[in-house]
């Protein structure tokens, strides 16, 4: 793999993967992204993994898409360039994505965030939709990822103004799963994966993709989804162990099955 995206595994079930274009505030370019799908691609073919965790450095997350890059493309080299495509493997990954963030979320970067399931933030961070100071509008899910998540209002105050916001008022909004100190981000961010990665796997598959396809359904259809997953883990042996090690009082020993 290109040395633009990192991945470290500090754990077997845990992969780190780490945005690496210091020098342009972690910008990301076509290649950072064909990089960062394939790694999340082979994310699920491995067995032993649990959590990902997506991060920058500490000074910048990403500062959006790569501005260098975007000035010299047509529309026809943006449509050409299919990156739908390269969002989706990371929206595909059945694993749960932890985004550890500090410095910059902005534009495309911000987008990417809310591509994660939970998103850890340093207070210092700052965050926003600025691509309406470039001439363009967000194109990787923000004016609808971001609708979902602090709803109508909100969205078209940051999209609309390009406004950027501190991460006091981002976890206000419900952007951010949790705030911490700066130099907490990582830490935090491994503490909960491998609080993730000691639960029973499959739950952890299903509670993702309810919550997920369940978002985008009406209600009823949506309880439905969450009867049936429900239900469905009821035949797995996690279940068992989870509810007889309760009963014995004796800490679960989860496989995966
Ligand atoms: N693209 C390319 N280069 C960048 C970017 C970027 N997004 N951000 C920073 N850089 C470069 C700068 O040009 C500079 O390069 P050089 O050293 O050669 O001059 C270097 O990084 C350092 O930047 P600054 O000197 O500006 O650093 P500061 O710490 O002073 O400021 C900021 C950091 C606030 C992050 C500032 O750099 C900034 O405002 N960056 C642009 C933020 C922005 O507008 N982002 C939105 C981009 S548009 C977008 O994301 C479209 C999404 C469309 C779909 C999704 C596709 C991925």
């Amino acid at each position: 793999m290109a040395d633009v995206v990192l991945v470290e595994y500090p754990d077997p079930a845990i992969a780190v993967v780490r945005i690496n274009r210091p020098e342009v505030r972690n910008a990301l370019n076509l290649e950072v992204r064909q990089v960062m799908a394939e790694i999340f691609r082979q994310f699920v073919d491995n067995e032993k993994l649990r959590c990902v965790i997506l991060t920058g450095n500490e000074k910048c997350f990403a500062a959006g898409a790569d501005i260098d890059d975007m000035s010299r493309l047509e529309a026809i080299d943006m449509y050409l360039r299919h990156t739908e495509r390269l969002w989706q493997a990371i929206a595909d990954c059945p694993l749960p994505i932890i985004a550890a963030i500090n410095g910059y979320a902005l534009g495309g970067g911000l987008e990417l965030a809310m591509h994660a399931d939970i998103i850890i933030a340093g207070k210092g961070t700052k965050l926003g939709q600025p691509e309406v100071n470039v001439g363009i509008m967000p194109g990787a899910g923000g004016t609808q990822r971001l609708t979902r998540a602090v709803g109508k209002f909100v969205a078209m105050r940051l999209c609309l103004t390009g406004e950027i916001i501190s991460a006091s008022e981002a976890c206000e909004m419900g952007l951010i799963s949790k705030l911490t100190d700066d130099d907490a981000v990582m830490e935090t961010a491994m503490e909960m994966a491998s609080r993730i990665a000691a639960l029973p796997p499959i739950a952890i598959a299903q509670i993702k993709e309810v919550i997920l396809h369940g978002t985008d359904a009406p209600l009823s259809a949506a309880l439905a989804l969450e009867r049936k997953a429900l239900q469905i883990l009821f035949s797995s042996k996690d279940k068992h162990e989870g509810m007889t090690a309760f009963l014995e009082k004796r800490k679960p020993e989860f496989t995966g099955k």
